[in-house]
């Protein structure tokens, strides 16, 4: 891997993708895309793992996708390249996604943000769809999920002046978890990446699908879908484990079975 760092805690279930172009604030070239897409889609296939963080530095987390590799390209070789199928494959990750993000999450960095199922920020976190800024517009997600998470006006806002928004002003309109300060945003990430590895991965892969399907569906079919993987829960053995743990008054051990 030449743009990302991985680094897999199988003690802890938890795994760690650190972009790493710090150059060029992580800008997110088509390679760096790439080997992001295939460490996603190695560790959701590695049962030692529960949870992944995606991180940048403390400066940024990343300051959109590579402006200068897209600057000069044609519809048709957009279209060749088809950088959302890569996009569509990270989407499609399994296992609970964490965003760590301290600095910049601008453009696609910010859509790459919001693709993750939670976000931890740092106070220094600046959050931005600036596209507008050089002449086009969020290609990745930028006005539905960041519209889902902030409201009409606030996303109308950033999207057509492409300003940014701070970490707390994030916090207050709902696009974060948690923002704690720049020395602690990996801790409390590695935290909450912990707190929900001790959980029962096949319950949480369920439930992910399932909060997932309400931003896709209506009301309705998102209930069936709920009901068929709440059933789907009591198919594994980890269902039997937490019930019993509980009764008898002891923590649970769950095998993801
Ligand atoms: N692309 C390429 N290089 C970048 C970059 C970017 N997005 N952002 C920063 N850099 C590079 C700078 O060019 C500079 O490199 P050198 O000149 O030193 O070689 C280095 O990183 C440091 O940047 P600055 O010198 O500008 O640092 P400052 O602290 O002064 O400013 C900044 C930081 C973040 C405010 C500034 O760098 C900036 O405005 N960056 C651009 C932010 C931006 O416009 N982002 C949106 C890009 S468009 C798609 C999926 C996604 C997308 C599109 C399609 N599909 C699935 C089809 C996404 C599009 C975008 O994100």
């Amino acid at each position: 891997m030449q743009y990302i760092k991985v680094t897999p805690d199988y003690a802890q279930h938890v795994a760690l993708i650190e972009l790493n172009r710090p150059k060029a604030l992580n800008a997110l070239n088509l390679e760096l895309m790439g080997e992001v897409r295939d460490a996603l889609k190695a560790l959701d296939e590695e049962e030692a793992v529960r949870v992944i963080i995606l991180t940048g530095n403390a400066k940024a987390f990343a300051a959109g996708a590579d402006i200068k590799q897209m600057a000069d390209k044609t519809p048709i070789d957009m279209l060749k390249i088809d950088q959302f199928s890569t996009w569509d494959q990270i989407k499609k990750t399994k296992k609970p996604l964490i965003a760590a993000v301290s600095g910049f999450a601008l453009g696609g960095g910010c859509e790459l943000a919001m693709t993750c199922d939670m976000i931890v920020a740092s106070e220094t976190a600046k959050f931005g769809q600036p596209e507008i800024k050089i002449g086009v517009m969020p290609g990745a997600g930028g006005t539905q999920r960041l519209t889902k998470a902030v409201g009409k006006a606030k996303a109308m806002e950033m999207v057509l002046t492409g300003s940014f928004i701070s970490a707390d002003e994030a916090k207050h309109y709902g696009l974060v978890n948690k923002v704690v300060p720049v020395e602690m945003f990996m801790h409390e990430a590695l935290v909450l990446a912990k707190s929900i590895a001790s959980m029962s991965p096949i319950a949480a892969q369920l439930a992910k699908e399932a909060v997932n399907r309400s931003f896709e569906t209506h009301l309705e079919e998102g209930l069936f879908f709920e009901r068929k993987n709440f059933y789907m829960a009591f198919a594994s053995e980890d269902q039997k484990e937490g019930m019993h743990a509980f009764i008898e008054k002891r923590a649970p051990d769950y095998k993801g079975k």
